[in-house]
């Protein structure tokens, strides 16, 4: 295996004792290598970060080490934290990482030990612990200046191009046919028609400078929040490679999507699908009680909005792939990026049948 002989390559103590995939992402390549020196044990993160998802993947890694940087400086301030983070382990030649010839780049990262995340939200208190990391993600992020930190995904949440490309490739003759062929997916393309004016709520709001660009996560899904296995308290987000210049509610939408979903976003049964209010205030309730209160004031009005466009711009993207052809989203089955637009698209509809009481949720704390 070539992850094998990557993974000797970066300089930790002791031999590899195993190593084996990691993870549920969509995007990357994760694996998870244990290696043992004497009686000592390291477990270790091996990625590859795919060249064809992300143009320039050394990006990455100087956005890490910025922001690796600024944890320390801010939790140094504040004295002890619970907070924790992956750190960048270096190859033995003292690198951040390894450049194959023209293709992906492999990176080693530090094991957040005691802690676990979840695809599926358990709980209330689950839920809650979800929007406290979150905001406490944007609180230590406030004071990093956009400046440091570079585009890892150019165009990520500008939902704009999304639908710029949906047209361009339903002009293409793959679109064509796979839209003959399945009424799954004309139903589909119909589902963002009826919806594409409401598509660029925020990217308007932040234009007439009524929404600023912040550092924000990129990616904030449950799957990407760790959770302390004794305590069951929020430990930090992790999947740090889209960490850029962007506006916080795609981040707060993005969260919400996810964890107010009790069926999980890889549910095979759409009938199950929902947006729980019950969820939406656990959550809403942790993202406020550690986000700042100026923060949370200024994105107050383009919360409902954030939820409804990221819950959208993602089915739309899963759509996009399936007409593709699959090249971005990793598939085990085809049809499977259809399938996961269709989970959206019915999340899409609860958002908006719930509108008042979200909305009504959001004002009253
Ligand atoms: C991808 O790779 P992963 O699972 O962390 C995607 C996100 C989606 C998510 C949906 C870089 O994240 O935008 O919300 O799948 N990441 C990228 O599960 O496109
Ligand atoms: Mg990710």
């Amino acid at each position: 295996m070539r992850a094998d002989f990557i993974a000797s390559q970066f300089a930790v103590p002791g031999r590899l004792l195993t190593m084996r995939p990691f993870g549920a992402g969509n995007i990357n390549h994760t694996y998870l290598g244990v290696f043992r020196d004497g009686m000592d044990e390291q477990r270790i993160i091996i990625q590859e970060i795919r060249r064809e998802v992300f143009p320039q993947p050394e990006r990455i890694m100087h956005n890490l080490r910025e922001l690796n940087t600024h944890f320390y400086q801010q939790l140094s301030e504040v004295g002890q934290s619970h907070w924790r983070f992956p750190e960048i382990i270096k190859t033995k030649t003292g690198e951040d990482y390894i450049l194959e010839p023209g293709g992906n780049l492999w990176r080693a990262l530090t094991f957040v030990e005691g802690a676990h995340t979840f695809e599926v939200v358990q709980s209330l208190e689950h839920a809650h612990e979800a929007g406290s990391v979150l905001g406490e993600f944007h609180t230590l992020v406030d004071n990093l200046s956009t400046s440091k930190m570079q585009i890892t995904l150019p165009g990520f949440h500008h939902t704009s191009a999304y639908l710029k490309k949906f047209q361009d490739v339903l002009n293409s003759t793959t679109a064509e046919e796979t839209s003959k062929t399945s009424l799954a997916t004309r139903k589909a393309i119909e589902f963002i028609q009826r919806r594409a004016h409401s598509l660029d709520t925020l990217e308007k709001a932040n234009v007439r400078g009524e929404l600023k660009t912040s550092i924000t996560h990129g990616d904030p899904k449950l799957g990407n929040v760790m959770i302390d296995i004794l305590t069951g308290k929020g430990v930090c987000l992790i999947d740090l490679d889209t960490v850029q210049p962007g506006l916080t509610p795609h981040d707060f939408g993005d969260a919400a999507r996810s964890i107010c979903n009790p069926a999980g976003e890889e549910s095979t049964d759409v009938e199950l699908i929902d947006f729980d209010c019950e969820l939406f205030q656990a959550f809403y309730r942790g993202y406020s009680a550690s986000a700042t209160e100026t923060n949370l004031n200024s994105i107050k009005p383009f919360l409902w909005s954030g939820i409804h466009t990221m819950t959208l711009e993602l089915g739309l993207r899963f759509l996009i792939d399936h007409l593709e052809g699959d090249v971005y989203f990793k598939v085990q089955q085809p049809g499977q990026n259809l399938h996961r637009a269709w989970v959206q698209f019915k999340l899409t509809e609860k958002i908006e049948q719930k509108k008042t009481e979200i909305c009504r949720l959001i004002d009253e704390t």
